[in-house]
């Protein structure tokens, strides 16, 4: 089975590739490159909904195809940047981050990182959700080279290291993007 993958983030792309080829024999996922309107709703879960619905207006796809969309959810900032994880990350990046967390300490510094996956068979079926969350909190300052976006500021709890401090295999194994992806491949099987 053919999926198609409408992102604009390369890196997603890589993420999602590596795990259809390690998890399923039967899933090849192609990269369509579309830049969808950014939603600022107050649930990613809706903006994953919305960008779905709006694509399958927008464009004629002829396969089955899904996007996804994730965001950050820092405990001391209620939220914050959640479903704005973009722009922020564009206008304030790590370093901005890291500067408002400057004075929280343990608990206050917990964070969620979610991605919801939209899935829509077809052009004519309704979307079909499926969401992935992983547990950290943010660390004192940029650790590890790899990964992208806020994974370098993102300890992952188990393990005490940063998502740009593990391989890819190895953040996928626990990040909020594989776990709602794999669902999404049960699914399909
Ligand atoms: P598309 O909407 O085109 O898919 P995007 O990069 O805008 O691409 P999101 O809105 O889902 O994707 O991402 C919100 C922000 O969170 C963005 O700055 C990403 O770089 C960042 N991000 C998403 N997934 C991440 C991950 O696994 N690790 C670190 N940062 C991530």
């Amino acid at each position: 089975m053919e999926l198609i993958f409408l992102t604009t983030n390369k890196n997603k792309v890589k993420e999602i590739k590596d795990l259809a080829d390690a998890e399923s024999k039967n899933v090849r996922i192609e990269h369509l490159e579309y830049d969808y309107p950014e939603l600022q709703l107050e649930e990613i879960e809706a903006v994953a909904e919305e960008s779905a619905k709006y694509v399958k207006e927008k464009i004629a796809i002829k396969k089955a195809f899904f996007i996804e969309d994730s965001g950050l959810f820092i405990r001391a900032l209620n939220g914050f940047p959640g479903p704005f994880s973009a722009y922020v990350f564009n206008k304030i990046g790590n370093a901005g981050i890291l500067k408002l967390m400057a004075d929280k300490k343990g608990e206050e510094r917990k964070a969620t990182f979610k991605t919801v996956v939209a899935f829509c068979e077809s052009v004519k079926t309704a979307p079909i959700l499926f969401v992935g969350i992983a547990e950290g909190k943010i660390a004192e300052k940029e650790r590890g080279e790899r990964g992208f976006g806020y994974d370098p500021i993102f300890e992952f709890e188990e393990a005490g290291k940063t998502f740009a401090e593990m391989s890819r295999a190895e953040k996928s194994e626990v990040s909020h993007r594989g776990r709602a992806f794999r669902k999404l491949l049960n699914y399909i099987s």
